[in-house]
């Protein structure tokens, strides 16, 4: 499995597409698969496994639209729909496992009770399953038909972030952007017996556009790790995806991701103007926060956001073939700057100088005390 990006589009995806080939050449298979929405969805190997009444889709700056009506649909399904689906049996005997998507339903709730506008699944065999549907205005999890289903109301007019993350036979936790929602002990470990991921669009009663940002699904890469698709390599495969969790700040809609943004010509040299301190890096960028804790902490590295910081921790890690690229715009260090600790006392020092600086002047411009001059005219 290898991350995937349209080298056609921009001069940003085809450097990035370098790196990653450049990086695969020396390092362990990877074990995400991406699928970044810039592509169809059959030119990224997923199986087309329904498709009925002819939907309307395209590409838009690194999404995936789908327009359906299902009033001129003839019977006997009267239904506008696609669904892909791919096998994950080279996930199996894994202990963990994440699927992320980011998504926006175009049509309400209602169209949930029947399926639509979108759904999600991942299932095996014999039962296991998490089946989650994302209307305009609500998310539903429907786990087992014996089990409670679980409703989340969400913001309309908006995508938003959800994500899986499964734990062998111990713990499943799903978030909306960044926030748990839901959580619990799995029926089963979901990585045997024939596991497989489905996902599709549909138009039942209600007319939909939905879009799709990308759905990436794999081992869940180890924190403070640098590595996103826990190939053993930090390099160009992973650098796309951290720059984008120095630049989520916070928004889980896909509305600053610059995998999404239309690149100028410097976009993917330079990178964009990202800084987040102190904004929680989110359950997807743990493997991010690279950077020692501050303070007296206990060693273990990250302090749970992703900023400058932790670009500089990960360029150290670097160990791709290709030299890293330069740093975003608001990571870069001064020409002649020395190391980052460095670069904080030579701040500190200069703002020590202007203050004596100033201090003197006011001392030397202050008019001398009433008290004193009274005495003298005495
Ligand atoms: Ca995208
Ligand atoms: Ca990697
Ligand atoms: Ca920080
Ligand atoms: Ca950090």
């Amino acid at each position: 499995m290898t991350t995937q990006f349209d080298a056609r589009s921009s001069p940003l995806r085809l450097a990035l597409l370098c790196l990653a080939i450049g990086a695969h050449l020396s390092t362990a298979k990877a074990q995400v698969s991406s699928w970044e929405g810039d592509s169809l969805p059959t030119d990224s190997n997923w199986n087309l496994v329904a498709q009925d009444c002819d939907p309307t889709v395209w590409v838009d700056q690194g999404w995936y639209f789908q327009d359906m009506d299902s009033t001129d649909c003839p019977p006997p399904l009267e239904v506008e729909q696609e669904a892909f689906r791919k096998p994950l049996n080279a996930w199996v005997g894994y202990p963990t496992f994440f699927v992320d998507w980011l998504v926006e339903g175009g049509s309400d709730q209602s169209e949930i009770v029947w399926g639509g506008p979108t759904a999600l699944a991942v299932a095996h065999s014999y039962g296991v399953r998490y089946t989650f549907f994302v209307a305009r205005n609500l998310a539903k999890l429907n786990r087992d038909n014996l089990l409670p289903l679980v409703h989340v109301p969400i913001k309309p007019g908006i995508a938003h972030t959800h994500r899986l993350e499964l734990y062998g036979a111990e713990l499943y936790v799903w978030y909306i952007d960044g926030q748990v929602v839901d959580s619990g002990e799995p029926e089963g470990d979901l990585l045997v017996f024939n596991p497989r991921i489905t996902w599709l669009g549909a138009s039942i009663n209600l007319p939909t556009v939905n879009r799709f940002d990308h759905i990436r699904y794999g081992v869940i890469p180890v924190d403070a790790s640098g590595d996103f698709d826990s190939d053993g390599s930090v390099d160009g495969s992973d650098y796309p995806y951290f720059v984008e969790c120095l630049c989520h700040c916070g928004d889980y809609s896909g509305a600053h991701s610059p995998l999404n943004a239309p690149f100028g010509p410097d976009g993917p040299v330079a990178g964009p103007d990202c800084d987040c301190p102190d904004v929680d890096a989110g359950p997807g960028c743990r493997w991010a926060d690279m950077d020692p804790p501050a303070g007296t902490g206990d060693g273990t590295p990250g302090d749970g956001d992703v900023d400058c910081a932790d670009w500089f921790a990960f360029v150290g890690a670097w160990t791709g073939a290709d030299p890293p690229p330069p740093a975003p715009a608001a990571c870069e260090l001064p020409p002649t700057g020395p190391a980052v600790p460095a670069l904080t006392q030579w701040g500190a020092a200069v703002l020590t100088l202007l203050f004596l600086t100033a201090l003197t002047l006011s001392c030397a411009a202050r008019p001398a005390p009433r008290n004193t001059r009274r005495r003298r005219s005495n």
